[in-house]
Order: C-alpha cells, then sequence, then structure tokens
C-alpha cells in the first residue's frame, strides 16, 4: 500500500477511535489554560473519562506570555506543592516565587497528554447541552466555522460534569446563562493582587447542577478582582474544581 494512503488512514483511524471513546465521558474541561488543565489533568489521572477541549491549537492558554510577553510567572507559598507535584522548578524572592512559564504550560501540557484524558484541540464549546435542568455536556464544533463564518452544524459531547476554564470570557457559563436568568455574570473586577487570587479559588464552585467553573471565569462571573501574572490562584482553583467534579461525578 502506498505510504501515503497509510499515513492518512492511520492519522484517520486513531482520531476518529479517540474522538468516539470521547462522545459520552465523566468530565468535559472546556479550555486548557492552567486552571483547565490542572483540573483535567487530576480526573483522569484519578481514572475519570476526561475530555479537554480548547478553541487554538496550542494549549496552555494565557500561561506562555507570563506578564507582557516577558515568560515568567510569580506565585505564592500555599501552591508551591502543585508546581512541585508537576514537577515545576521555582526560586523563592522574598514574599513569592517566580518560575518559568514556558516550562509551566510544557509540564502541564506534558502531565495532561500522559494522563489518559482526551485532548481536543482546535475545537471548542460553542453551546451546553442542558436536560431536566442540568448541564449535561458541550455542544462542539471546529474552530474554524465561525472564523470562516460557515454555517455548520455541530455535534454533542455528553458528560457527568462541566467545567468552564475558558478564562477571562466565561463562555460556558454565559451559554447557561442565555437560558437561566437567574445566573447573573457580574464581569471581572479591576486589579487587586491579594483579592483577587484568593477570590479565584473562593468562587471555584458548581453555578449550576453539572457545571463548575474555575480560574478567570470564576472571576469574571462573580466579581473578583483580576490579579494579574500570579498563577498559583490558578492551580488552586483548578484544584478545587477537580474536587468539586470529582463529587459530582461520583453521586451522580
Ligand atoms: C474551547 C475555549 C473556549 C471555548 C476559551 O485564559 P486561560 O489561560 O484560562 P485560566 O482561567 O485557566 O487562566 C487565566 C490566566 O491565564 C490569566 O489570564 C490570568 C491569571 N490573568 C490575570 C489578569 O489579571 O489578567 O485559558 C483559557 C483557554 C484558552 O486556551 C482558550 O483558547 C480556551 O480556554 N477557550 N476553548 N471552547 N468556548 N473559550
Amino acid at each position: 500500500m502506498a505510504l501515503e494512503k497509510r499515513i492518512s488512514e492511520l492519522i484517520i483511524e486513531e482520531y476518529f477511535k479517540m474522538l468516539k471513546d470521547s462522545l459520552d465521558v465523566d468530565a468535559v474541561v472546556v479550555g486548557g489554560g492552567p486552571s483547565g488543565l490542572y483540573a483535567a489533568y487530576k480526573l483522569a489521572k484519578d481514572g475519570y473519562k476526561t475530555v479537554l477541549l480548547d478553541r487554538r491549537l496550542s494549549l496552555g492558554g494565557g500561561i506562555w506570555g507570563g506578564g507582557m510577553f516577558f515568560n515568567v510567572i510569580t506565585f505564592s507559598e500555599n501552591s508551591k506543592r502543585i508546581f512541585d507535584e508537576i514537577g515545576v522548578r521555582s526560586e523563592k524572592r522574598g514574599d513569592l516565587y517566580v518560575a518559568s512559564a514556558v516550562e509551566l504550560a510544557g509540564a502541564l501540557i506534558y502531565r495532561l497528554s500522559q494522563s489518559g484524558a482526551k485532548i481536543l484541540n482546535g475545537i471548542y464549546a460553542e453551546d451546553i447541552v442542558l436536560k431536566d435542568d442540568e448541564v449535561r455536556g458541550v455542544v462542539m464544533n471546529w474552530s474554524t466555522v465561525p472564523i470562516a463564518n460557515l454555517m455548520v452544524d455541530p455535534l454533542m459531547i455528553t458528560s457527568k460534569v462541566v467545567i468552564d476554564a475558558t478564562g477571562h470570557p466565561a463562555e460556558v457559563v454565559k451559554h447557561l446563562a442565555r437560558r437561566k436568568t437567574e445566573i447573573v455574570i457580574q464581569g471581572e473586577g479591576a486589579m487587586d493582587v491579594e483579592v483577587g487570587d484568593d477570590g479565584t479559588v473562593r468562587n471555584t464552585r458548581e453555578i449550576y447542577p453539572g457545571l463548575v467553573v474555575c480560574g478567570m471565569a470564576a472571576n469574571g462571573v462573580s466579581g473578583t478582582p483580576r490579579m494579574g501574572p500570579t498563577f498559583g490562584g490558578m492551580l488552586l482553583s483548578g484544584e478545587k474544581a477537580y474536587t468539586i467534579a470529582k463529587e459530582r461525578i461520583e453521586n451522580h
């Protein structure tokens, strides 16, 4: 058989096997920034069937640019154990730690890739599945569809829990808020690092049955201040989202 055909065949077979295996899962994580990557990694590592979608080709969200493209991130003592756990080196500088943004993104992506989670990059969540007043999955499409302004109907993934880790836009919660007027999106507050960093973790919650919000999306929904390029709160938020999602999966 021609090698050209074999290469195409292998890619199609492998991808579609993975895609088919992703259609009904325990958890769908929307967004592969720091909070979503860490939540998905922890869930998959525990053996939960987990899918992570990101509309971009490369995962990592806002990690890569550190602050203003300066690829260094900071964090506080309370999240040091997570950096150690995923093997990211850091140095203490007074009250804070510094680490490489590239190393953090690389480590999270590597851990997730090896955890058993299914990764659908270049695919975005364009809506939610809502049944019996519970969020039961997402509606997905290729990221290129809206860019090309094409009319192409989506496909669906059903799940026991969905995690909105879409960062500043809180896209999944916004799809819910269009249908449920009790969901009010307050918009993120102005910069206040101490309040924002802790607030991210505090506001990580099951905002509606079956929908957990974390990371900057949790801030955006709850009106909590932003906190700039300090990423410990994002990982702690991902950890909390994982714990809440796990409980939901177990009790479902
Ligand atoms: C699929 C989607 C969709 C969609 C978006 O912004 P992120 O890095 O997310 P967080 O919340 O884990 O981390 C926030 C952090 O990076 C940050 O911006 C900080 C700390 N800011 C502080 C400040 O003051 O500004 O990543 C979100 C990811 C991205 O990769 C998007 O491509 C992806 O979600 N995404 N993927 N379907 N509908 N919407």
